[in-house]
């Protein structure tokens, strides 16, 4: 691209099922654990990125405000890690808008990263496949590099002994699932967490004794879902979902000091969802690092789950089904 001309990137959050929850390597993003997720289709962030010669410093705007503080560090970093792959030296102009609220445990550092590594990508002109540019946005924020594909996803957390680790570690789709799943999104709480991902990870690694058995759980849930996805076994999707996701919970609340997302509404929606699998309605929860509850189940029973939470919840309710991956929107000048 030249000077002047802008690229506009659009990406969807993701939801795991199979969580990734720690990092191996805190420089290049890599994960202690393989994950899976379903991208969605709602929630999108589009990031437009021009290069700007005369400037001095990147300039980066996310919803219609200034970055500064630690955003403006993450994305900047990023940048001069595509710039030092593409060998190019000119500051960039960036414009990112969420839908998704920030920070609230609903992925948004996944699409906006997605976002930007494929904006950013082209704007430098780094080449480069979809696997490639999963290593990158990677590099921004671990679960960024599933978003970058549609539909099901593994994220690779890749061999520690491969000669090159960066390369080993890398995001595909899953291309044997037969199953039409939906997530139901309990908004509970739109407001920005009390203690970031990345510092809840660490902090989980470093000090909780169920960390190593969560870790290979996980491997045991990730071969039985990859299995259960390609039989089209919603009841064993979801059961390992939930699971997966009350073990990592617990994980991180037997951390020192505790690292508590879930709330007392958290619980009363987890209740709610047991309530209806009881009744013989196929529902699951999924739960991320905040208070928020993504109900899995197929996408034929999506309306009457939503509507059932809609009658013991006041909270805002959203219907997202498998969305697509990362795409450029357009190229202007
Ligand atoms: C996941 N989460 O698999 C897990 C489950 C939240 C709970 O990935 O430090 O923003 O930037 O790599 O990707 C959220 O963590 O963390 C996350 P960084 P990220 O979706």
């Amino acid at each position: 691209m030249t000077a002047g001309e802008t690229a506009v990137a659009v990406a969807h959050p993701n939801i795991a099922l199979i969580k990734y929850w720690g990092k191996r390597d805190e420089r290049l993003v890599l994960p202690v654990t393989d994950s899976l997720s379903l991208t969605l289709d709602v929630f999108p962030t589009t990031t437009a990125v021009r290069l700007d010669p005369d400037a001095a410093e990147d300039h980066v705007v996310m919803d219609g405000v200034l970055a500064r503080g630690e955003a403006l560090r993450r994305a900047t970093a990023f940048l001069g890690l595509v710039r030092e792959r593409a060998g190019r030296r000119e500051r960039a102009v960036v414009d990112t808008r969420n839908t998704v609220p920030v920070g609230a445990g609903l992925a948004s550092s996944a699409s906006g990263f997605a976002a930007l590594a494929l904006a950013a990508a082209h704007a430098y002109g780094l080449p480069g496949d979809a696997e490639e540019l999963s290593r990158l946005a990677r590099r921004g924020s671990g679960s960024a590099a599933r978003s970058v594909f549609g539909g099901f996803v593994v994220w690779h957390a890749g061999d520690p002994d491969a000669p090159d680790p960066d390369r080993a570690s890398y995001a595909q789709p899953v291309t044997d699932a037969r199953l039409d799943a939906a997530l139901v999104a309990v908004v509970l709480d739109e407001g920005p967490k009390p203690v970031s991902s990345r510092e809840a990870m660490r902090r989980t690694v470093a000090t909780s004794p169920l960390y190593r058995d969560w870790v290979t759980g996980s491997r045991t849930d990730l071969a039985r879902m990859r299995a259960a996805l390609r039989a089209g076994d919603m009841a064993t999707v979801g059961a390992i979902s939930e699971r997966n996701a009350l073990g990592m919970h617990a994980t991180m609340e037997a951390a020192r000091p505790a690292v508590r997302y879930r709330t007392a509404d958290t619980d009363a929606v987890l209740g709610h969802v047991r309530r209806l699998r009881a009744e013989g309605l196929g529902a699951w929860a999924t739960m991320d690092a905040g208070p928020n509850v993504k109900v899995l189940c197929a996408s034929a029973d999506a309306e009457r789950v939503a509507a059932r939470m809609r009658e013991v919840t006041d909270a805002r309710v959203v219907v997202a089904r498998g969305g697509p991956g990362a795409r450029l929107r357009r190229v202007t000048t």
